[in-house]
């Protein structure tokens, strides 16, 4: 799916801004007739999580549906030959739109783009756009959560819903939404892979009336850094090469643009044109060893939430670049996004700056066993007999992939956190999803399931179908606490079982990480200190140094980050090596002296 873009044959007009909003109670979404102007709405902006704009719990604790609405204007040149479509960056989890009191269509996932043509409900003058989003995670979704309706004698019943994760269920209309005008014939999609070894690959879609036009030309030029044509050719699809070529890596970003030009013959006019960015680069799995450019890469960097205050998960520029920056100052080449595709806005940073991205699906809680807390009591059994997720999660693969395959930065794919990969049927739930991954690919990338540390080396069910392990453990934290020595015996134990199993695979670390207080000081390193933190690391770090095949350490976490309210949790999870505000705990120091030297 592209990116809007205004170009010399489309444009593209920003939406956001402030919206009417209001929060719904069981049953009201039926009776709100989306084709009226709501009465009373909060003014809320968009984008932005809704949770934390307002003051009170019966907000932050919402259950269910909310509605969007705002007007737009549309004059009578926008509708002359040209298709009118709205697109959203994402609506966390589930959105009905309406305009003008018709109703669109839906979208169901949180954190991935979907769009919908208005050109024949849209009209000349003011039109309405109302949206429903609906925030419940369940065993059907995701992520997945569980709802529940807690009973106690003498006070109301409470809809709740539980989070079967980590991390706080902001929603709304987290990402931009764009009204686009582009022409009634017109390139849909656009498919680049560059190579080290120059070739390129080229795959362009038209869509639209294409039907009536006679015979339609595509021209295609590549474009070099300075914008200088370094190739010209033409087709739909294609493969050339160029004799020289300015390779993509983390040290030197370089980036190219296929610039397709779309013609309609009989009237030799311009029909569409885009131009689609991206980088010459591979990405393969070697003899245990993640290879860029054919040179094994070492990965060092964090599993990274997208989420700040106020606005929780929703598009903040300013935040994700200065994001960027503070991997860039602590020598980190790569992070995970964890637990959601991050926004489209993030990819392009991350291409510009040369960051290696592992783009996660949302698919995070899917372990019956397993809670938020670990204390709300979940069924450990049956985990694949319980969820319905398997159809969505496979929509949801093909829909990542068809947004961020061209981007340079993506050098992998994670399927899934966390599951419950030591149950039966995780094999046969995971299978496909891997293979629908690899099959949309074009660069055909690596792909992984991040596991847990009730996965081991015998017991876990997909590792076998990984082409690269990332583990997560916290030995030193969740168990063995405060004993830093016996942590290091038992990681190491578990991670030569892994490579004593999977000898041809890279093993990484996903995750590993102490919760830290900052500005809590202990002459004796105790737990929750900054001083435990860099030790933990330390310790983390001499095992790794000492196992040839690990070819990565990614910490939990980038930076401190809401969570449900619960007793493990104070003010949030506090495990970040930079504190939610992004100043650094005395690991970040550490770290940065270290991965000065990896
Ligand atoms: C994990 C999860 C992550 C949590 C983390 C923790 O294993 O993947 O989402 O936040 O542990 O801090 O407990």
């Amino acid at each position: 799916m592209l990116y809007p873009e205004t170009t010399r044959s489309r444009m593209v007009f920003d939406l956001s801004g402030i919206w009417d909003f209001r929060l719904l109670n069981e049953g009201e979404r039926e009776k709100t007739d989306a084709g009226k102007r709501l009465l009373k709405g909060y003014p809320m902006p968009v984008p932005s999580a809704y949770n934390e704009i307002y003051p009170g719990r019966e907000f932050a604790d919402h259950v269910g549906d909310m509605v969007y609405q705002r007007s737009f204007m549309v004059t009578k040149e926008m509708m002359t030959h040209n298709r009118l479509t709205l697109r959203f960056g994402s609506a966390a989890h589930r959105a009905d739109v309406w305009l003008n009191g018709v109703f669109l269509g839906n979208h169901k996932g949180g954190f991935l783009p979907f769009e919908f043509d208005i050109s024949e409900v849209v009209k000349t003058g003011e039109n309405l756009l109302t949206v429903f989003v609906n925030n419940i995670v369940d065993y059907s979704t995701l992520p997945c959560g569980r709802m529940e309706v807690q009973h106690f004698p003498g006070s109301p019943d409470k809809r709740v819903n539980l989070p079967n994760f980590d991390f706080y269920n902001y929603t709304g209309l987290l990402r931009p939404v764009w009204l686009c005008i582009i022409p009634l014939v017109y390139i849909d999609d656009i498919e680049i892979s560059g190579h080290m070894n120059g070739e390129f690959i080229w795959n362009v879609k038209i869509a639209g009336n294409v039907e009536e036009v006679e015979s339609i030309e595509v021209d295609v030029s590549l474009l070099d850094e300075n914008g200088k044509c370094v190739y010209s050719g033409n087709g739909i699809s294609g493969r050339g090469k160029l004799s020289e070529v300015h390779l993509w890596s983390p040290e030197d970003p370089c980036l190219y643009q296929l610039y397709v030009r779309m013609r309609i013959i009989d009237e030799n006019m311009l029909e569409d044109e885009y131009r689609e960015t991206f980088g010459f680069r591979d990405v393969e799995i070697k003899d245990c060893h993640i290879l860029l450019n054919g040179k094994a890469v070492y990965l060092k960097g964090f599993g990274k939430h997208e989420e700040g205050s106020i606005r929780g998960r929703g598009t903040d520029l300013a935040l994700m670049t200065k994001d960027i920056g503070l991997l860039k100052w602590i020598n980190a080449n790569s992070f995970r996004t964890s637990h959601y595709p991050n926004s489209e806005e993030m990819m392009r940073i991350c291409d510009r700056m040369g960051i290696l991205v592992i783009d996660e699906a949302p698919a995070v809680g899917l372990n019956t066993g397993f809670t938020a807390t670990g204390l709300l009591g979940g069924d450990a059994k049956g985990t694949w007999k319980t969820l319905t997720t398997l159809e969505h999660h496979k929509k949801v693969m093909e829909e990542l992939v068809a947004r961020d395959k061209n981007h340079p930065c993506v050098i992998a794919w994670s399927v899934a956190n966390e599951p419950a990969s030591q149950e039966e049927g995780a094999k046969e739930y995971f299978e496909p999803l891997i293979e629908i991954t690899k099959r949309h690919d074009p660069q055909k990338r690596p792909v992984t399931i991040v596991t847990y540390e009730g996965a081991g080396a015998d017991t876990c069910r997909v590792s076998g179908m990984c082409d690269f392990l990332m583990l997560n453990r916290y030995r030193g934290w969740y168990d063995t606490e405060g004993n830093l020595q016996g942590a290091a015996a038992k990681l190491r134990a578990e991670l030569e079982d892994f490579h004593r199993r999977y000898p041809e695979k890279p093993i990484m670390l996903g995750e590993y990480g102490a919760d830290t207080i900052a500005g809590l000081h202990d002459l004796n390193a105790r737990l929750f200190t900054e001083e435990y933190q860099t030790e933990f690391m330390k310790t983390y770090g001499k095992v790794f140094d000492s196992l040839n095949f690990i070819t990565g350490e990614h910490v939990w976490v980038f930076a401190d980050f809401a969570t449900a309210e619960n007793i493990k949790r104070v003010d949030g999870n506090k495990k970040g090596i930079f504190t939610r505000d992004r100043r650094p705990k005395q690991a970040a120091f550490f770290l940065k002296e270290r991965w000065k030297e990896k």
